[in-house]
């Protein structure tokens, strides 16, 4: 004798609802916006965006980045700011950008108008670099072991905070870094 309703049974008939008019149109609908939403950060922004960049990573050890960013300052040292050293590298040149809890070295002192090479990357722990600086809105981890090269070409002159926006500990709030923009 067969069982004619069990959990088990394939169910008789269509038991599934099928979609109606309007479940079909607000469907697609949901995918050609995903779609485009999609075009948008991939294709669109990045060809007619001015804020895009091009981020790389590499691998480096953070006794290695330290030292890169010792040689930095050194070379390029004109004073101090709130004891932190502030560093005017030439323009077209690299620049070199350290994070550590809770602080980032030096001060950067750049030409408006120059082209830059940042190269940034964690003493210690998972930070994160968070720039606004017109043509330029940037925001992204940095981790230890990893150095991140970006390109900054600063339109105006002022004075612009870094931040962190990846907690990394207690005096993760007190982690500002600076840029200073000259004429
Ligand atoms: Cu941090």
């Amino acid at each position: 004798m067969a069982v004619r309703f069990s959990s088990l049974a394939k169910p008789q008939g269509t038991w599934w609802r099928p979609l109606g008019r309007d479940e079909r149109l607000w469907g697609a609908l949901a995918v050609i916006w995903g779609l485009a939403m999609f075009a948008m950060i991939a294709v669109i922004w990045p060809a007619i965006g001015r804020e895009q960049n091009r981020i790389q990573s590499y691998r480096i050890q953070p006794s290695e980045f330290a030292a890169r960013t010792d040689e930095f300052i050194q070379t390029y040292q004109i004073g101090e700011v709130d004891g932190v050293p502030l560093v005017a590298p030439p323009p077209g040149g690299d620049v070199y950008l350290e994070a550590r809890a809770f602080a980032w070295r030096p001060v950067i002192q750049l030409k408006r108008g120059e082209t830059y090479r940042f190269l940034i990357s964690s003493r210690d722990v998972q930070h994160g670099f968070s720039l606004v600086m017109a043509p330029h809105t940037i925001n992204f981890q940095i981790l230890p072991g990893f150095v991140t090269v970006i390109q900054l070409t600063p339109e105006d002159a002022g004075e612009y905070p870094i931040v962190c926006n990846e907690y990394c500990g207690l005096g993760h709030h007190l982690m500002l870094g600076r840029i200073v923009v000259t004429d």
